[in-house]
């Protein structure tokens, strides 16, 4: 391991920053929506940034697809149609691919690169992208819910933070289209950021798909590479409760998901708790 003191630092904030030694950078691009890097560090494997912002890491990564994967696919008694928005980097895919009842999974990436990037630096994460079930859409999400009313069982929101590309995923006109591309049971799933620093956020989101759907529920996982390391998730549901409905676990192998995890992702602290209040 060569000695060096290069380092990313991801300013998270204007006030926090993450900062990953690195060995290298592998990878540099800008792409037609944002700039692509891959570096090479020290604590967790190869790091996939975007526009300055971590998405992955080699190490930490299961934690978030698994989470953002399997908390829904659980709640719904037999999802067959998932679709995935964003997500080019194929983690969450790979988990959904796990389910046995799943027959079509389609992911609506918007930045054909990042698929390139995460097949060619990061295969193990990317390994689900091959299963056949799989249809890869490189396409705006928005355009895409539009033209799949009542398609899906399962839709799983898994962007970049609400800046760029991403800005149209966290508003309330696209929860409603979500609403109309789900069958009369889906439910849906967005990654909503850290309860400690985008708590505005958090609690319009939440707010939001509270009036466009019967159900909301927020619940959270630990990601050391994310801004805090606490992360939440916003689940809409038409029918589903993630409690009451939860399936017996349908996958074995998880590092993170379990039965219990997924119980205990909906205990919240008061002060999460409070900004799921209306
Ligand atoms: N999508 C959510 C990443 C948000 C992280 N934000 C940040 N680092 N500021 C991750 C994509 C993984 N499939």
């Amino acid at each position: 391991m060569p000695k060096t003191d290069l380092w990313f630092t991801e300013l998270q904030t204007d006030k926090l920053t993450i900062g990953l030694r690195i060995n290298r950078t592998i990878h540099r691009e800008v792409t037609e929506f944002q700039t692509l890097d891959v570096f090479e560090t020290q604590q967790y494997g190869n790091l996939l940034v975007l526009d300055g912002c971590v998405m992955t890491t080699d190490k930490d990564e299961f934690v978030y697809h698994e989470m953002i994967s399997h908390v829904p696919l659980h709640t719904h008694p037999n999802p067959k149609n998932v679709l995935v928005i964003g997500g080019g980097d194929g983690g969450a895919i790979r988990e959904i691919v796990k389910h046995p009842t799943v027959e079509r999974a389609v992911l609506a990436e918007i930045d054909g690169r990042v698929i390139e990037a995460s097949k060619q630096y990061f295969p193990q994460i990317a390994s689900g992208l091959a299963d056949p079930r799989v249809d890869i859409q490189v396409t705006d999400g928005i355009q895409y819910v539009k033209d799949h009313k009542g398609e899906f069982d399962v839709v799983l929101v898994d962007s970049t933070d609400p800046v760029g590309p991403a800005v149209g995923l966290f508003a309330r006109d696209f929860y409603q289209m979500v609403f109309d591309c789900l069958k009369e049971d889906g439910l849906f799933v967005a990654q909503t950021e850290s309860p400690w620093v985008n708590q505005g956020l958090i609690r319009q989101v939440y707010s939001d798909i509270a009036s466009v759907f019967p159900q909301a529920h927020l619940y959270l996982a630990y990601i050391p590479t994310y801004p805090t390391g606490m992360w939440s998730f916003t689940m809409g549901t038409k029918q589903y409760h993630p409690l009451r409905d939860r399936q017996p676990a349908r996958v074995s192998g998880t590092k993170y998901y379990t039965e219990e995890i997924h119980q205990a992702a909906f205990v919240l602290p008061p002060f999460v708790q409070e900004l799921t209040r209306q």
